[in-house]
């Protein structure tokens, strides 16, 4: 880089900047990676087993239907909506102890201020013997004031997911705020998940969280438009260095 900077000082100069939302993305799969787990990728194109069967996320569900999910080739796959599959084929190929997080482009039927059809997932999973919900807490905790320091306040709420229970979100409250804002959603591995990936529920228990990437760059950033991160804009982008 030093001998570019002599001899092509105009191409330096047009040098571009990391997008905003992979150093975001970056970020915390670093932090997850020093804190233990393995960073795994997977398929976009997936199928119906793995992006909602093997999650207990029955054929009735919401989430499955035409207009919230895109189906490719007549519906035999689909684009995953998550990035639970990719942990789902993780553990059908490697059995507990396991710590996996996976991170990328997930897919849903969205289009507007808060929501596009493509958007970022990091997903973390740990199953062990006796992990808890304190285990889950813990970790959050770590997580969430690495990305927003340690003044913030921190409050779990009790929500649904198919493929945790029980299941939580988790908001943050800034100093000087009083409007709690939702970061990211966890819970226990629903056992019938361990299960469906041949790992006995009566010996092993598990932890897992998701989390938005570009929503975590919106509430860092006071974005409020997420849009504005796939205009290609250079003021725009410019500004995060
Ligand atoms: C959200 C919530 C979540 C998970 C993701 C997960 C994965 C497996 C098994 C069990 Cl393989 N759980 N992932 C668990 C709870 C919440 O994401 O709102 N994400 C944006």
């Amino acid at each position: 880089m030093s001998q570019n900077k002599k001899l092509f000082p105009d191409l330096v100069k047009e040098l571009g900047t990391i997008h905003p939302i992979t150093q975001i993305k970056s970020e915390i799969l670093t932090l997850l990676e020093k804190i233990g787990f393995d960073s795994i990728d997977g398929p976009e194109i997936e199928t119906e087993e793995y992006n909602f069967d093997m999650l207990n996320i029955k054929k009735t569900h919401p989430a499955r239907q035409m207009h919230d999910t895109f189906y490719v080739q007549n519906k035999d796959f689909v684009l995953r909506t998550h990035t639970s599959p990719v942990q789902i084929r993780g553990m059908l190929e490697q059995k507990p102890p396991i710590a996996f997080c996976s991170a990328g482009k997930v897919y849903r039927k969205d289009d507007d201020s808060t929501h596009l059809p493509m958007f970022h997932q990091v997903e973390g999973i740990y199953v062990d013997e006796n992990v808890n919900f304190t285990h889950l807490k813990s970790l959050i905790y770590k997580i969430v004031t690495s990305l927003f320091g340690s003044k913030v306040k921190i409050r779990f709420r009790p929500s649904y997911f198919p493929f945790t229970e029980p299941s939580a979100e988790v908001d943050i409250l800034y100093e000087d705020s009083d409007q709690w804002l939702e970061i990211l959603g966890c819970g226990i591995v629903n056992p019938k998940v361990l299960e469906n990936c041949d790992i006995d529920p009566n010996k092993y228990s598990g932890l897992a969280f998701g989390l938005g990437v570009e929503r975590m760059a919106m509430l860092r950033y006071g974005v409020s438009d997420i849009r504005d991160f796939y205009k290609s804009n250079l003021d725009f982008l410019r500004q995060f260095k």
